[in-house]
């Protein structure tokens, strides 16, 4: 797999890329990160790669020339079937089942925007997909790519050192995660749940099972909607549902 960033901050997209599950990713050759500066494809002496919207109005606009010259170079490495994605506030909403649709492709180009967006003419003649990571205004598109291709590499295969973490993962997927704990046995008074040492793994599945039901109804109960369940799940979420009324009488 291959990820090409066009940029005007192409070192913050490879040193955080660098780190942790994706830098090791990087190392064991799962992926290649290749990025390109827009303002390495200007010909003005000032290397200008934004201007004044047509129109009016705050801000300013990213040129289309640099940005269809580093595209250009970008594709003479990547090939020309590679996908465009423009990360854009206006884009389809980034979730688990668009990532796992991208795992399954060999490779990408991410548009990374600066300033109140890019020449729509850009988008028209080049973008093939337009991903938003939710309904916040950031700065910029890096911290969003860089957010797209730490959630498609840590699901290749080998990107993690625990063969199954990506599997599970996925398993889990529509659930939130149960707690976890490690040692010691007591920290500040509080003791780690009696069934996580009992070594009954049977026992141990359904706790973290319910737990993961329970954190779900407490935190997200719009996911059980979607959320693939048994009827045995089903039996539990409506105990623990009695649960919660009687701890909190005002909630549903
Ligand atoms: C005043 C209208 N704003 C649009 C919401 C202007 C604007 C704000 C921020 C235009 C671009 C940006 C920069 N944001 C991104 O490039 C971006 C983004 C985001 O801000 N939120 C969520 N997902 C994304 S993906 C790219």
């Amino acid at each position: 797999m291959r990820f090409d960033v066009i940029t005007l901050f192409p070192e913050l997209v490879r040193q955080v890329i660098s780190c942790g599950v994706t830098g090791r990713a990087a190392e064991k050759g799962l992926f290649k990160l290749a990025t390109w500066n827009p303002r390495d494809y200007t010909h003005d002496v000032h290397r200008t790669v934004d201007d004044r919207p047509y129109g009016g109005g705050p801000g300013m606009v990213m040129r289309y020339q640099p940005l269809a010259d580093a595209l250009a170079a970008a594709k003479r490495e990547a090939g020309d079937e590679a996908k465009v994605i423009y990360l854009s506030p206006r884009g389809r909403r980034l979730d688990q089942p668009l990532v796992n649709r991208l795992v399954r492709t060999p490779g990408m180009i991410l548009i990374a925007g600066r300033y109140e967006g890019i020449d729509e003419r850009f988008i028209e003649a080049h973008v093939d997909e337009e991903i938003s990571v939710g309904d916040f205004v950031l700065s910029g598109g890096e911290l969003p790519a860089m957010l797209l291709i730490d959630a498609i590499v840590r699901q290749l295969p080998g990107a993690l050192g625990h063969a199954d973490s990506a599997q599970q993962d996925s398993f889990m997927d529509g659930l939130l995660d149960c707690p976890h704990y490690s040692r010691p046995e007591v920290v500040a008074g509080r003791e780690v749940p009696e069934v996580l040492r009992s070594g009954h793994h049977e026992r141990i599945s359904a706790w973290r099972r319910e737990q993961a039901l329970r954190q779900t109804l407490k935190w997200r109960p719009d996911l059980l909607e979607k959320a693939d369940l048994s009827d045995e799940d089903r039996r539990t979420i409506e105990r623990l549902k009695r649960g919660l009324r009687s701890e909190n009488p005002e909630a549903g």
